[in-house]
């Protein structure tokens, strides 16, 4: 069993602060062992969500994506443990509300209901790359 101490970046999305599940997700969050290192509610802006989506640019949700994350403030967590990057991901569920397993964050609260872009709730880094990319974003 290999150990690997990571921090990862989630996001509590604008529908999920809205919907008051901040709580719930930063309890599933530390219910799992993982240590909430630092957080900050913020109203993000397009200069920031270009950066942070920047691999989606062109594709048929960019826009609506870009869009809904300025609908409302976001919470951003610095989130760290042994495998945490991989293991959020888990607890978020897939990408797609519909098809998230019960018991995960997405499965139990995303909504798709014809909705222009996937509402579902939050983000986790995919990648060591990607969350040394993203935190330097959001915790400038
Ligand atoms: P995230 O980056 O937010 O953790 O989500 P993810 O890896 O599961 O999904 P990704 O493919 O990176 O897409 C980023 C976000 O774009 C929205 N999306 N909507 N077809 C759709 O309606 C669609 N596809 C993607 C979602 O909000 C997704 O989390
Ligand atoms: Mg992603």
């Amino acid at each position: 069993m290999t150990t690997a101490i990571e921090e990862t970046l989630v996001l509590v999305k604008p529908d999920g602060v809205a919907r008051n599940l901040t709580g719930e997700i930063l309890r599933r969050i530390e219910a799992k062992g993982y240590s909430l290192v630092d957080l900050r509610m913020l109203q993000a802006d397009r200069e920031l969500l270009a950066n942070h989506y920047a691999e989606h640019e062109g594709k048929p949700f960019y826009e609506p994506l870009i869009e809904f994350m300025q609908s409302g403030p976001t919470v951003a967590l610095r989130v760290a443990g042994n495998r945490v990057i991989e293991g959020f991901r888990v607890l978020a569920g897939t990408t797609d509300p519909t098809a998230a397993a019960p018991g995960t964050i997405r499965g139990d609260f995303g909504r798709d209901w014809g909705l222009k872009v996937q509402q579902n709730l939050v983000h986790g880094s995919d990648s060591i790359e990607s969350a040394e990319r993203e935190l330097a974003l959001w915790f400038a």
